[in-house]
């Protein structure tokens, strides 16, 4: 294999329809971002790009939901992506978007290329098309009974509730879910792509690493389940695949007669990572090239399971057939993340949120990165607790990173007010204890890298933790605090080699908790220092000033555990059964519509949630409705709500309510509820999320 000079870093492209939770983050970004922190720590060559899909029927589809333009969806998520990416410490050399023009003009071109290479048939096909909305139904657009179990809500693609991939000419009694008539099967052409015709030398490629009689990657290196799904793809036999579809949404096909035809969106979306390239190298005035063409270049895809063909088989082979690039090095998916004994969802609300844990727990991210990390599913789906977060903080990153660094700080400030101490010339690494120390401590630095390279990022930040446990207990070892009357100059060697440990933590925990390292620079007073002096002896400088001892990380209680689970489980929508329906009460008298429109309803969001002293039914609530002051609202559902989990949360109000006093607070409206048949009450919110102040009519 060719000397590798650079890494190109792909992490997966989100769609923005949606905000990011954990599972994302735990899939492709925060092991990518490791990655590369590792590799530049080293001195290495990388580029990391990211940016959001921004096409496609998820765009669509969502926008449909939320009754808003895909353009303001894609808008709104994207800003929402890029800040949740930055606030958590995950910074791309540039997050992009598919929607720009430099990215259309890329995808079209290379749609053209491939078109110019013969890479594509051209055929005809029946297609379901709704003829009240004018428009070919992409599957997910499309309803019916499922063959196999009879299930009514089966989509074009998939059925959801047995599982099994569908196509849409296979559902019975099909519907649009457009306009919800019957479609119709029309003519339409594609272009497609004759993956047959590639299925011999991907297979090979993937499974030896040879590609033109070049020796391109060691499949050994290759994670075991991304071979597996690959394989068990091409054992099926790679088949033609549409490159094209009828969509108003999306990059155009760029060719006479296509008119409101789009590229397919796993066409454009993963070019997309070579128009981010292009953008950065524009902005950067550098070239972009050899971060794609270079065969001294590796690239790599961080991706989640479910991108694997795509990334693997079908992107390769457009590269192929498109002729210049190179292929990617490792494709090193995760599988995915369970929460609280359930899988992740977004349309049932079941998901931590990255934006809302940076809310909720500000200036914590370190906490949060620590726990994905150390549950990342590398080879297998895994599963994050809030009681293991919480057991993860109190007992690793309190008791042992958080103690050490403490212990060492504290001792320097009390004895050598503030300064790095002197230690006894020779004995640094001399003493018994301390040969024990630095020969375990020695390795690390190089163990972590290597298991870093391997992608076994779990391993990896065991083992940098490892410098902050043998520090721990190098210091109950020597226990410097006893021997400071007898023994001054062996405390000053401890405490002297302390910081020495203090230093390289702040190098080998860098890619994993990047802001704890920043503070453990600044309280030694030392910059970035490079992977491979994370233990030089002089970049500790006897005599210099450190920082104040400060506590790195907070012990979190159970209480706020509680709430996080309590949160979680309220907001996900309750399935109602018919049998626990209310009892219909008798209707009340009719009122005009004038009587109706008096009434002022909006959406609001409560921002703060606070006991009533001394009355144990109700709760003070300060609720958004836009203004520039929120209202101030008495609610009786104390016995209903921890006032914990209640901020954020989105409400029906009455704004127009005359206001009135209980217990001494002026309520200024009302917050609507719906009651159950035993009285429980849960909020009334809308579908789909809405600015605070939104209109209810
Ligand atoms: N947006 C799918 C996903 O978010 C897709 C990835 C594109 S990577 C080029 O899972
Ligand atoms: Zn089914």
């Amino acid at each position: 294999m060719k000397e590798i000079k650079r890494t190109t870093v792909t992490a997966a492209l989100p769609y923005a329809n949606g905000p990011l939770h954990i599972g994302h983050i735990a899939g492709a970004y925060q092991p990518a971002d490791i990655y590369v922190r590792c590799l530049r720590l080293r001195g290495k060559e990388v580029l990391f790009v990211c940016g959001s899909d921004e096409h496609g029927a998820a765009i669509t589809i969502r926008a449909l939901k939320e009754g808003i333009t895909p353009k303001a969806i894609v808008d709104k998520y994207h800003a929402m992506m890029g800040k949740a990416f930055t606030d958590f410490g995950i910074n791309f050399d540039i997050y992009h978007r598919t929607s720009s023009e430099l990215h259309r003009k890329t995808s079209q071109d290379f749609f053209l290329q491939l078109h110019a290479n013969d890479a594509f048939t051209e055929q005809e096909e029946f297609q379901y098309y709704d003829e009240e909305a004018k428009q070919f139904l992409a599957d997910r657009y499309i309803k019916g009974t499922c063959p196999v179990c009879g299930n009514t809500e089966a989509y074009g693609d998939q059925c959801e509730k047995c599982g099994t991939a569908l196509s849409p000419k296979e559902l019975k009694d099909v519907r649009s879910t457009l306009s919800g008539s019957a479609p119709v099967l029309k003519p339409t052409s594609h272009w497609y792509l004759p993956m047959e015709r590639s299925q011999q030398w991907v297979e090979e490629w993937i499974n030896t690493g040879m590609l033109d009689g070049e020796q391109q990657h060691l499949a050994s290196e290759w994670k075991p389940q991304v071979l597996g799904q690959c394989n068990s793809w091409l054992k099926d036999g790679l088949r033609p695949r549409a490159m094209t579809r009828d969509l108003d949404w999306g990059v155009p096909v760029p060719l006479p007669g296509a008119d409101g035809k789009v590229l397919y969106v796993w066409l454009d979306a993963p070019i997309g990572y070579i128009s981010a390239t292009k953008q950065w190298a524009t902005d950067k005035g550098v070239e972009w090239e050899k971060w794609w063409k270079s065969d001294e270049t590796r690239l790599l895809h961080f991706i989640g399971k479910d991108n694997i063909v795509f990334h693997c088989i079908i992107f390769p082979i457009l590269l192929k057939m498109h002729g210049g690039f190179i292929l990617p090095q490792n494709v090193p998916a995760n599988e995915f993340l369970n929460l609280e004994g359930e899988k992740l969802s977004t349309s049932r609300n079941w998901a931590v949120w990255l934006h809302e844990y940076i809310e909720r727990w500000p200036d914590r991210q370190d906490e949060l990165r620590y726990t994905l990390a150390s549950i990342m599913p590398e080879f297998k789906d895994s599963e994050f607790t809030w009681k293991d977060f919480q057991d993860k903080n109190n007992n690793e990153l309190v008791s042992i990173l958080g103690n050490f660094v403490q212990r060492v700080f504290v001792l320097c400030n009390k004895y050598y007010d503030g300064k790095v101490p002197e230690p006894a010339p020779s004995s640094v690494e001399a003493g018994e204890q301390d040969t024990v120390l630095w020969a375990e401590l020695h390795p690390l630095p190089a163990k972590v890298a290597d298991e870093v390279d391997r992608f076994r990022f779990r391993e990896a930040m065991a083992s940098a933790m490892n410098v902050a446990r043998l520090g721990n207990k190098y210091l109950t070892d020597t226990e410097p605090w006893k021997l400071e009357k007898t023994d001054p100059e062996r405390v000053r060697t401890v405490l002297y080699n302390s910081l020495r440990i203090v230093g390289a933590l702040s190098v080998v925990l860098d890619p994993f908790l990047p802001f704890t390292a920043a503070k453990l620079r600044t309280m030694l007073g030392i910059g970035i220092l490079p992977w491979d002096d994370a233990f030089r002896n002089d970049l500790i400088v006897p005599g210099a000033s450190l920082g104040k001892p400060v506590h790195l990380f907070k012990p979190i209680d159970d209480a706020s555990i509680a709430a996080e689970v309590e949160r979680l489980h309220a907001n996900k929508p309750k399935e109602v059964a018919p049998t626990q329906a209310v009892a219909a009460k008798p209707a009340k008298p009719m009122i005009t519509f004038d009587d109706f429109a008096k009434l002022d309803l909006r959406i609001g969001v409560i921002r703060t949630a606070e006991a009533v002293p001394k009355a144990d039914k109700l709760l003070k609530l300060t609720i958004d409705i836009g203004e520039e002051v929120p209202r101030t609202v008495v609610s009786g559902i104390a016995q209903h709500f921890d006032p914990a989990v209640l901020p954020g949360t989105e409400v029906l109000f009455l704004a127009n309510l005359e206001p009135r006093k209980m217990r001494g607070v002026e309520s200024q409206g009302m917050v609507l509820m719906a009651e159950d048949a035993e009285g429980k009450l849960t909020f009334v919110r809308p579908a789909a999320a809405v600015p605070a102040g939104s209109e209810v009519r």
